[in-house]
């Protein structure tokens, strides 16, 4: 194996983990790619506020002038939120990142790296890449599942964004042995939406034994641990609304064919813009919640050995 990219770790991370304290890694594509400017600035603030609230050290993960960091000044988070060019670094990014000293926001995949480098178990994210639903004909699947398949951490998600197949999704999970569990429920949810109308095999009822799940994975086997975290019915998208917007956001990318790692990014932007503002605050709030619920799973995991 080569050797891992050795992340810059903040002084507050750093401190945390050496103490063997709680800490959760956040994404920043979600911030950069998936939230509008300049809404996404606050965000920032709110997501790192609740891993607190949830017991935890957050540590935003981005790379900037070529250099990993895991843990942001609020500078650099400002950064990350206004430059309107900033790149979207995927795992195959990083290399041409950091050798050429560029700087981007990463995925769920990048983040997933840089994080397990840092020594970092638990990761919390609004919604998975996967499978797109004209795949069969792109071949357009998220490199966020092949990462998964090999980097030992527990992602808290609310599923897959609901853009995607999301059965074809949970196969190519199961085909790469990434176990997915269900937080109170085996109902798989849709991302904006409670109920994607897939299940799953599995559920945990509290942030103790989602962290022993992740143990356990850890002693057996290299690879991660998808955990599903709804939102209430009441706090979701209206599912009519929600059918009606997709569509709509999905017909627009095909008219302007667009292809690769601008497809997610374009969608959601498109989403926030029709359902005028409804999409961005249902994400935003699941982000929160995955992002407190992560911030419990990791402070029952620094209770357990190691
Ligand atoms: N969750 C969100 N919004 C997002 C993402 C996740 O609530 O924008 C991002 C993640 O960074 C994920 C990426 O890795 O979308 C998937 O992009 P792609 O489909 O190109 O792999
Ligand atoms: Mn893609």
């Amino acid at each position: 194996m080569p050797p891992a990219p050795v992340p810059v770790l903040s002084s507050e991370v750093a401190d945390a983990l050496t103490a063997g304290r709680p800490v959760v890694a956040l994404e920043s594509t979600l911030l950069a790619h998936g939230l509008p400017r300049p809404d996404n600035r606050a965000a920032a603030d709110e997501v790192e506020a609740a891993v607190r609230a949830g017991g935890a050290v957050p540590a935003t993960i981005a790379v900037l002038d070529g250099v990993p960091h895991v843990g942001l000044t609020a500078e650099q988070v400002d950064r990350v939120c206004a430059d309107p060019d900033l790149a979207k670094l995927a795992v195959r990014d990083l290399p041409v990142a950091l050798a050429l000293g560029r700087s981007g926001a990463t995925t769920v995949s990048s983040t997933a790296l840089l994080a397990a480098a840092a020594g970092i178990g638990v990761f919390a994210t609004g919604g998975l890449g996967g499978v797109h639903r004209e795949a069969a004909d792109t071949f357009d699947e998220s490199a966020d599942l092949t990462t998964l398949s090999r980097t030992p951490l527990l992602v808290v998600c609310a599923g897959v964004k609901s853009i995607l197949d999301v059965p074809a999704t949970l196969e190519r999970l199961e085909s790469l042995s990434v176990t997915v569990v269900g937080y109170r429920t085996t109902t798989f949810p849709g991302f904006y939406v409670a109920d994607s109308g897939s299940t799953v095999d599995w559920a945990v009822s509290s942030p103790e034994e989602a962290a022993a799940v992740l143990a356990a994975r850890r002693g057996l086997a290299p690879g991660g641990v998808v955990l599903a975290n709804p939102l209430p019915d009441d706090e979701q998208l209206d599912p009519e609304l929600h059918d009606r917007v997709i569509a709509d956001a999905l017909a627009a990318a095909a008219r302007a064919g667009v292809r690769g790692k601008a497809v997610t990014p374009f969608v959601l932007d498109h989403l926030h813009r029709v359902s005028e503002g409804a999409t961005l605050a249902v994400n935003v709030r699941l982000v929160l919640r995955n992002a407190e619920l992560a911030g419990r799973i990791a402070a029952a995991l620094a209770l357990l050995p190691r």
